[in-house]
């Protein structure tokens, strides 16, 4: 009855195993080795490779490095060459778009060409990375979930750097480069369009971001609650329910008079987490083309309450030109 698994990991282990997928279709063949690591069994499979490495592989890991080395290099750069104060200040540098008077002209490099060459790359590659996961589960067989997952995200990505900076006419409107750049961006962003709590898709897409852990930890406390009975298994638990599936069913009914299935729980994660992005995608996209101030939005849909008339009247800065 003590038998507890939240970090006790068994390690069986086999031969190695090349896996079902015919190896001589693709680009090139999948490489041979395949080694044992022991450390990586505590955190997942203790088996590494044998990786598949395609055309759309190589080339977002060649566009990746590239926008990787142009952020990098502009950050030394910001620092006279210094590599003491590159690594002491890491996390404050940052590479800027271009200023707002270039709208979306190509600026001197200097001024934000470097920037927009960055984002040229990493969008490439993160393309690139999407295509290989689409191209390797259609290879295996398998659905392509991942992949659409995986575009949630992108989108968002777009909506910030592409889409919406497009629409307002201007890459300045894009998120910079760096750890703390792209939070100050963060904060002013929301300062800037009037409170983005009061924005109902920045809402929604914290429900989805909180109720992603919140199901997470449910599914993962679950199952490792009925590994003792093999509840991780999922093949057989699929296919022939046992006394663990059972058990993880009926404890959820007891507890709450409803359960999720072996297969419905996995529904519920997958679309937990894409419409955290994709509805945060949607409030971005909303932000300054169509609701230029979201308190303001607020207090005229009776969402927040309007404070007694001060004087001078509440505006919207943006609405004083004061604020580019
Ligand atoms: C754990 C999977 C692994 C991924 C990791 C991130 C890089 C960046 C590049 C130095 C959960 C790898 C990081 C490749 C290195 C350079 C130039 C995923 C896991 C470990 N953010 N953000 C972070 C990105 C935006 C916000 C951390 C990327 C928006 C806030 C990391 C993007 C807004 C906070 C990071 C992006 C925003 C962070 C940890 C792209 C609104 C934090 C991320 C491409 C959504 C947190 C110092 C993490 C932090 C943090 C990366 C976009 C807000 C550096 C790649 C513009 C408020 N962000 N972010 O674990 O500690 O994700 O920041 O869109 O508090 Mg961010
Ligand atoms: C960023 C998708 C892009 C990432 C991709 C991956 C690589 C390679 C390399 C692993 C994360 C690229 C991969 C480059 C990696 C290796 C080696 C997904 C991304 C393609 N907010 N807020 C959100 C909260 C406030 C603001 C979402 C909470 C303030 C802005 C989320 C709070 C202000 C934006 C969320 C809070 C503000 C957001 C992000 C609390 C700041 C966005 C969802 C409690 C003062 C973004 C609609 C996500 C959005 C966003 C949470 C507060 C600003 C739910 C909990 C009021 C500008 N906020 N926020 O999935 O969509 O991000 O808004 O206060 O743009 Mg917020």
């Amino acid at each position: 009855m003590d038998y507890q698994n939240i970090f006790t990991r068994v390690q069986v282990r086999g031969p190695a195993y090349a896996g079902v997928a015919p190896t001589d279709v693709g680009a090139f063949p999948r490489s041979k080795d395949s080694l044992f690591f022991y450390w990586a069994g505590k955190l997942g499979d203790a088996q590494i490779g044998p990786i598949y490495l395609g055309y759309t592989g190589i080339a977002s890991l060649v566009c990746g490095i590239i926008a990787f080395e142009i952020i990098g290099l502009n950050m030394l750069a910001s620092v006279n060459w210094d590599f003491v104060q590159f690594i002491r200040q890491l996390f404050w540098l940052g590479l800027e778009p271009p200023a707002p008077k270039y709208g979306l002209s190509i600026p001197p490099l200097a001024e934000g060409g470097w920037w927009l060459m960055a984002g040229m790359f990493l969008t490439a590659s993160i393309m690139l990375w999407w295509l290989r996961m689409y191209r390797r589960a259609r290879q295996l067989g398998m659905g392509t979930h991942v992949a659409w997952a995986f575009a949630a995200a992108i989108w968002l990505y777009l909506v910030l750097g592409f889409i919406r900076p497009i629409l307002m006419g201007s890459w300045s409107e894009a998120v910079p480069f760096g750890i703390f750049p792209h939070l100050d961006w963060t904060a002013a962003f929301s300062i800037r369009y009037g409170n983005l709590f009061y924005n109902p898709f920045h809402a929604l897409s914290i429900v989805f971001l909180y109720g992603s852990v919140l199901l997470f930890a449910m599914h993962a406390a679950t199952i490792l609650a009925v590994g003792r009975y093999g509840g991780e298994r999922e093949i057989e638990q699929i296919v022939d329910r046992g006394t663990a599936s059972e058990r993880a069913a009926l404890f959820w009914r007891w507890t709450m008079g409803f359960n999720a299935t072996m297969e419905s729980i996995h529904r519920w994660a997958w679309w937990f987490a894409v419409l955290c992005p994709l509805t945060g995608g949607i409030g971005i996209l909303l932000t300054g083309t169509v609701v230029d101030n979201w308190y303001l939005w607020a207090v005229n849909h009776g969402v927040a309450p309007a404070y007694p008339m001060p004087v001078p009247a509440v505006l919207d800065p943006a609405m004083t030109g004061g604020a580019r």
